[in-house]
């Protein structure tokens, strides 16, 4: 069976974005794909955060990974700092990274712009998601647009490392929807929809009570015209609502443009709203009915399981870069 893994930070609200460009199909395929679903917090530390709110947080994803449909029989569902490998591993893929490698990556110029104290480990991210993935010897990477870059670096280590020491890392295949890998922001349709945006109405978190949600939608920003059409140039907003009732119904978008041929913009926000709210019902239900126990069982299992095969993919590492075992 061919390896999956993908990880999530637990910062701020998980939104429609995270879900539709990424967790969702975590669940389609995690059937017939030996597949490790990660709480990435040790990427969360690169840019500051509450304690307290980050553990919370921690435990929210986890619990929304069970909520939007994954199997932890199926699947293993872990944190990342309760494996110390994927720290160790991204030493060791930091000393065969170049300093040009990771000054070209536009996620760290975009989020070190303008700001004066900027952690190293911001910098560095690359390489732990590098690790994340190569520990388990993962095939495919389900992942948002935004990804690209940093599964592309991944990819040029894997090589280099092979090239090296000996073929040692399978090397991944990003999966990243044609369809829907990039949802934008509410707000601003030419930003992504984003966690750390100040304006709370760029998206729509998976946990939203209905009226906000309402709200958020019939606030979202369109274009002067009146046409529902799918056109990313000239009508961002409106595109992007049109490629959300696409994802969340599974209609085609020419299906979407038809159905509203000839209606306002009134219309289709008010019959997204209502499909966005019934489908996330369900996810807000099945997280309402799990206990924090039975969340951490979970990710206690998952740690053990994922450990046991990060250890093996380390110790394997460490011999062939010339370091002596215990
Ligand atoms: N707008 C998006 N559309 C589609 N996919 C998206 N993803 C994020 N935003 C969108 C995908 O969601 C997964 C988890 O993201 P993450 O938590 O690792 O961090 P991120 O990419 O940095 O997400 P955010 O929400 O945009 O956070 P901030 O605001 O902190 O930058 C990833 O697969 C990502 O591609």
């Amino acid at each position: 069976m061919k390896r999956v893994f993908s990880g999530v930070q637990p910062t701020g609200d998980i939104h429609i974005g995270n879900y539709l460009g990424a967790m969702r199909q975590f669940v389609k395929l995690q059937d017939d794909h030996e597949c490790f679903f990660c709480v990435v917090d040790l990427h969360a530390l690169t840019v500051p955060q509450d304690p307290k709110v980050l553990k919370e947080k921690t435990i929210e994803l986890a619990a929304l990974y069970l909520a939007i449909g994954l199997d932890p029989k199926k699947v293993t569902i872990f944190v990342q700092s309760h494996v110390p490998a994927h720290a160790e591993l991204a030493w060791l893929l930091q000393c065969i990274t170049y300093f040009g490698e990771l000054s070209r990556m536009t996620q760290f110029k975009e989020k070190s712009k303008g700001k004066e104290s900027v952690s190293v480990g911001l910098f560095t991210y690359p390489d732990l998601m590098a690790a994340d993935i190569l520990l388990y010897n993962t095939h495919y990477v389900p992942v948002g647009e935004d990804q690209k870059q940093h599964l592309e670096l991944t990819r040029n280590i894997a090589q280099r490392f092979n090239n090296r020491f000996g073929e040692t890392f399978v090397v991944p295949e990003p999966m990243i929807l044609k369809f829907g890998a990039r949802i934008m922001s509410l707000t601003d349709p030419t930003k992504k929809m984003s966690k750390s945006d100040e304006d709370p109405y760029n998206r729509i978190n998976l946990l939203d009570d209905p009226s906000l949600i309402r709200k958020k939608i019939m606030k979202a920003v369109t274009d002067s015209e009146s046409e529902i059409r799918l056109d990313w140039d000239k009508k961002p907003g409106v595109s992007n609502l049109l490629t959300l009732y696409s994802l969340f119904t599974e209609m085609n978008v020419e299906e979407v443009e038809n159905k509203f041929k000839g209606q306002g913009y009134g219309t289709l926000k008010k019959e997204l709203a209502d499909v966005i709210i019934e489908k996330l019902a369900v996810i807000q239900q099945n997280y309402k009915e799990l206990s924090r126990d039975y969340v951490l069982s979970v990710l206690k299992e998952g740690a053990q399981k994922a450990e046991a095969v990060a250890e093996n993919t380390l110790k394997e590492v460490k011999e062939k870069m010339g370091l002596i075992l215990r």
